[in-house]
C-alpha cells in the first residue's frame, strides 16, 4: 500500500493538501480515551486485610479486626507516586473478601466494623485528599466477585452492586478509570453470581461519565492478557468483543496481547502487574522486589509498544509503601528520564516522502532506540515498518524492523553510528499520520 505520510510533529507541524488523510480510520479513542492514553503510567494498591493475613484471596470471613495499619500515611503512598512519575494510583477499594475500606452503608463488612481509628477510618477519603494534594488522579478497583456479603449468588446482589459504586463514585470526586477483575468465584452461601454487566456500566457512567472502564474486554481499556505486564510487539488498540461476555471468558489471552487489527471497537491493553511477586504485601517477598532497571525493561515492553503501564506497589501493615519498593520507584525514574532525556534527532531535517520518513543529521550521532508515535486520534494504521540508517542517504542499511506503532513505540537494536535514518512503511490500513520521531542511546 502506498499513499503519503504525514507528520504532525511537536516542533513543526507539516499539513498536508489532502486533508481526506486525516479522516478516521476504523475505530478511533474517544477524548476520555485519548487522555488515558497520555497518562503511560500509574499505580495500582492492593490493600486490605490480606495485607494482614498473608493472604492473596481473603475469605471474607475475616474478623474486620486484622485490619489494623499502625502508621498509616496515604501521603506517602500519594507523594511517592508522583515523585516515581506515576500519574494517578488505583486502589482496591474491596477486593474479593468483600472487605470495603470505606464505610459503606451497604455492607457490615468494612473499617467501620474494624477497630481502626476507632471505626473512624476511610482510606478511599485518606487517599482521594493525598491524590489530590500530590496533583495525580485516583481510581477505584471494586471487586464484583464478593465472598461476603449473604446477598451474593442471587439478583440482589446486582442492586446491592450498583449502590456500592454509586455510593463511590458519587462520594469522592472525581475517578479517572473504574476497574473489574475477572474473578467471578462463589459466594458465602456458595452461590455464584451472574452480573448485570450492562447494567453496571451504565450506571457506573451515569455517575461519572469521564470515567474510562477496565475489564478483560472494556468497554473502554483492556486486560492484556498476562500479569506480567508485557504486551505483545505487534499490538493494535482494537478489539471484536461481539460474542464474548465480560467475566464468563472474554476473548483469548492472545488477542487481548495483541488486540485485533479490525476489531470494531478501541479498547488498548493495560498492562498490571505487581512490582512483587503477590498483588498484597507479604513480608517474605520484600526479596521479590523488581529493580528500577527491571521497572524499565517493562516499560519499555508496555508503554513502548503503545499501551499503559499499572504498576502495583503494595503498602506493608504499618499502611505504607516500604524503602525497598520506594527505592525500586525512584531508581526506575532515574533511569527513564536519563535514558529519554537526549533526543539526538532534535536538531535534525526531516523529509517526508510517501511512506518514508527520512531524518538527516549534521553530524553522525550514535544511538541503539528509536521512538515512533502515531497521532491515534485518526486511528491506528501502520502496520509494520523497517528503519535504515547509514552515512549517507545512498548508503542506507536495515537496522531493524517490527509491526504497528500505535500512541508509541520504542524500538530497540545494535548499537549504530548514522548520519541518515529512513523509517520505511511496509504495509499501513491507510495514509500513515504521525507523530514526532526521536533517537536516543539508551545504557542497558
Ligand atoms: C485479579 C485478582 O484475582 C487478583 O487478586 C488481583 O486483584 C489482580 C489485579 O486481578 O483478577
Amino acid at each position: 500500500m502506498r499513499s503519503n505520510l504525514f507528520l504532525f510533529f511537536t516542533f513543526s507541524i507539516f499539513l498536508s493538501p489532502q486533508l481526506n488523510a486525516q479522516q478516521k480510520v476504523g475505530s478511533t479513542p474517544s477524548k476520555d480515551q485519548l487522555a488515558w492514553h497520555e497518562k503511560e503510567f500509574y499505580l495500582f494498591i492492593h490493600f486490605g486485610p490480606n495485607t494482614f493475613t498473608n493472604l492473596e484471596w481473603g475469605h471474607g470471613s475475616e474478623d474486620p479486626n486484622v485490619f489494623n495499619p499502625t502508621a498509616i500515611d496515604c501521603n506517602q503512598w500519594a507523594r511517592i507516586a508522583k515523585a516515581a512519575g506515576a500519574k494517578g494510583i488505583i486502589l482496591t477499594a474491596k477486593h474479593h473478601d468483600g472487605f470495603s475500606l470505606w464505610p459503606s452503608k451497604y455492607s457490615k463488612h468494612t473499617v467501620r466494623e474494624s477497630k481502626w481509628m476507632n471505626g473512624k477510618g476511610d482510606v478511599v477519603k485518606m487517599l482521594s485528599e493525598a491524590c489530590k494534594k500530590a496533583g495525580i488522579d485516583m481510581g477505584v478497583y471494586i471487586s464484583p466477585w464478593d465472598r461476603n456479603h449473604p446477598d451474593y449468588g442471587t439478583p440482589k446482589y446486582n442492586e446491592i452492586y450498583i449502590q456500592t459504586m454509586k455510593e463511590l463514585l458519587t462520594g469522592y470526586g472525581k475517578f479517572f478509570e473504574l476497574w473489574w477483575d475477572g474473578a467471578n468465584g462463589e459466594g458465602p452461601n456458595g452461590k455464584k453470581q451472574v452480573y448485570d454487566f450492562k447494567r453496571f456500566q451504565d450506571s457506573a457512567l451515569s455517575y461519572q461519565p469521564q470515567l474510562v472502564i477496565f475489564s478483560d474486554i472494556g468497554p473502554h481499556v483492556r486486560w492484556i492478557g498476562n500479569e506480567q505486564g508485557i504486551i505483545n510487539e505487534t499490538n493494535w488498540n482494537t478489539l471484536d468483543t461481539v460474542g464474548f461476555q465480560r467475566g464468563a471468558g472474554g476473548p483469548p489471552t492472545d488477542s487481548l496481547n495483541r488486540g485485533n487489527i479490525n476489531g470494531s471497537a478501541w479498547i488498548p491493553g493495560e498492562a498490571d502487574v505487581s512490582i512483587r511477586n503477590g498483588w498484597f504485601y507479604h513480608e517474605e517477598e520484600d526479596k521479590t522486589v523488581k529493580s528500577g532497571k527491571a521497572l524499565f525493561d517493562l516499560y519499555l515492553k508496555n508503554v513502548g509498544r503503545g499501551g499503559n503501564f499499572l504498576l502495583n506497589v503494595p503498602p506493608n501493615r504499618q499502611g505504607l509503601f516500604s524503602p525497598v519498593d520506594s527505592a525500586a520507584l525512584m531508581d526506575f525514574k532515574k533511569i527513564k528520564d536519563a535514558a529519554f532525556k537526549n533526543n539526538l534527532f532534535s536538531k535534525a531535517v526531516i523529509k517526508n516522502k510517501p511512506n518514508e520518513i527520512e531524518i538527516c543529521l549534521a553530524q553522525s550521532a550514535t544511538f541503539n532506540t528509536i521512538q515512533l508515535q502515531e497521532q491515534i486520534k485518526f486511528g491506528q494504521r501502520v502496520i509494520s515498518f523497517e528503519i535504515e540508517a547509514g552515512d549517507s542517504e545512498q548508503n542506507l542499511k536495515k537496522i531493524a524492523s517490527s509491526t504497528t506503532i500505535g500512541r508509541k513505540k520504542i524500538i530497540q537494536f545494535p548499537t549504530v553510528t548514522a548520519k541518515c535514518i529512513k523509517i520505511k512503511i511496509t504495509a499501513t490500513k491507510a495514509t500513515p499520520i504521525m507523530g514526532a520521531v526521536a533517537g536516543f542511546l539508551i545504557n542497558n
